[in-house]
């Protein structure tokens, strides 16, 4: 079977911030085609893009599937159902989001499925637990509200 290497960015601002981001990870790894092999640090981050709502727990997560791009798309979208995100204000609360950063090698320029991740270069948030798990060594723009506040989940 043909298998890829994938990087999420998964984030949670509502409830129970650590169990959505420890459910989000049960539930990728309950799909037989992916496996989660690697897990960054946990950062508490300042919201971005829409201020007033609470500060997020953010991480980056490595896969590896057998699942396409569109496919793993949809997983993600379903655990975001199942976890119940309310889908308010874009850029508002949620109890998780689940972006795909990087697959492979691939770049789509797909508004379904945009690859790199079209704001990850952008954003402390992404790239600090990016760093962790790949040998990112591009530049990281400054946030001094990214705290690391505890080890990675797996
Ligand atoms: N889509 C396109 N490319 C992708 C991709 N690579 N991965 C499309 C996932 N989805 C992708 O996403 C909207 C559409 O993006 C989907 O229909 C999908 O086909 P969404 O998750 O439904 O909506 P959203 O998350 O509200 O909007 P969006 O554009 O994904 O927002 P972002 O860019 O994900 O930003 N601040 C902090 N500190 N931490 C955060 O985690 N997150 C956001 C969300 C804003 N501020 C934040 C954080
Ligand atoms: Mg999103």
């Amino acid at each position: 079977m043909d298998m890829h290497t994938a990087y999420l960015s998964i984030g949670s601002n509502m409830g129970d911030r650590e169990e959505n981001l420890r459910s989000a990870i049960d539930l990728l790894n309950a799909d037989e085609a992916i496996e989660v092999t690697k897990c960054a640090n946990i950062y508490e981050t300042e919201p971005v893009g829409y201020d007033d709502q609470p500060y997020f727990l953010n991480t980056c997560l490595e896969l590896k599937t057998s699942l396409d791009p569109y496919s793993l798309l949809k997983v993600c979208q379903k655990i975001e159902n199942d976890l119940h995100r309310v889908r308010i204000i874009r850029n508002g609360p949620r109890t998780i989001d689940l972006d795909i950063l990087l697959y492979d090698d691939l770049i789509s320029y797909d508004p379904i499925l945009t690859i790199p991740h079209p704001r990850m270069y952008e954003r402390a948030f992404v790239l600090y637990p990016l760093k962790d798990i790949t040998d990112y060594s591009g530049k990281i723009p400054e946030d001094k509200s990214v705290k690391l506040v505890d080890e990675p989940y797996i």
